[in-house]
């Protein structure tokens, strides 16, 4: 597929998604979630994928307003059915995710960050679920992801007012792991802890983020009956066989992808 409106660039194992539509923030268009959706169930070999916007006010001003503007019942609930597998395909990615966020990332920009695994953000970040203020909701995760980052109580709040959250706010509340000065210091930062995670156990990796995604909403004892499965899996692994061996021989392990 031919990519209208992202960037891709694939470097040391970390391949870097950009949503370019700059004359429109960013906005989510059907076009821009087909082809996300094309990408992610097509990828093949990145060790981990940072996921950001192109330059400018926005990362993702959200889904594109102008095309909701003229749709059907039926067009809507294709088009969030789409976007909802466009955070799914994220959430379920066997690599690691980041969501690098310089600017605004609302409605569906927040819900996307939501879909990472975790966001990394410039001072320029703003945050929010502003769907109500359009007579809509979030439709593309918002309202089952976003209170399992922040809390119910705050993400009732957020998604009822639709009001804003900064970057030292979003930073307070677990939406954002860390806050960067700049967008350059953000980037080399999410790459040096994807790099940190690339020198693991690429199946390791891979299982905690699969058992971390199962367990979610899970009571207790059946969460830690699937993490003991998982747990097991590992035993059967050439991974672990090298990792607890390289330790007790006190050299560093050699993982293969
Ligand atoms: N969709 C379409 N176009 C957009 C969007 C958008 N979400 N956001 C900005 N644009 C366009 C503007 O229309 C404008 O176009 P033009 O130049 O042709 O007039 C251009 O981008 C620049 O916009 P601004 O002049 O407003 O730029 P600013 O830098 O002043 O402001 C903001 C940036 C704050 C991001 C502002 O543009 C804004 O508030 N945008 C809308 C944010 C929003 O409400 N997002 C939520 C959208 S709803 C949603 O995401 C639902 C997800 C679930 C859907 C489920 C479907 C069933």
């Amino acid at each position: 597929m031919d990519y209208q409106n992202l960037l891709l660039d694939e470097q040391g194992g970390v391949l870097t998604v950009t949503v370019n539509r700059p004359q429109a923030r960013n906005a989510l268009s059907h076009a821009t979630l087909t082809e996300l959706r094309h990408l992610l169930s097509n990828l093949d070999g990145p060790r981990a994928v940072l996921l950001t916007g192109s330059e400018g006010p926005a990362f993702i001003a959200g889904a594109d307003i102008r095309e909701m503007a003229a749709m059907t019942p039926q067009e809507g609930e294709a088009f969030g059915a789409l976007g909802q597998q466009v955070t799914r395909l994220l959430e379920e990615l066997p690599v690691p995710v980041v969501a690098c966020v310089d600017g605004y990332a609302l409605g569906g920009g927040c819900e996307m960050a939501l879909a990472c695994d975790f966001v990394y953000a410039t001072g320029k970040a703003v945050f929010g679920q502003p769907e109500v203020l359009l007579g809509l909701i979030p439709g593309f995760g918002g309202c089952v992801r976003l209170y399992r980052r922040v809390g119910v109580a705050r993400a009732r709040e957020m998604i009822y007012s639709g009001r804003r959250a900064d970057a030292a706010e979003a930073h307070r509340i677990g939406l954002v792991n860390q806050v960067f000065d700049t967008r350059e210091e953000m980037f080399a930062a999410a790459r040096l802890v994807l790099a940190d995670i690339a020198a693991n156990s690429p199946t390791a990796v891979a299982t905690c983020k699969a058992t971390i995604n199962a367990v979610d909403g899970l009571a207790v004892g059946a969460g830690l009956r699937v993490e003991l499965d998982a747990f097991r899996h590992t035993f059967t692994t050439d991974d672990m066989r090298e990792g607890t061996s390289a330790f007790l021989a006190k050299r560093t392990p050699v993982f293969h992808p």
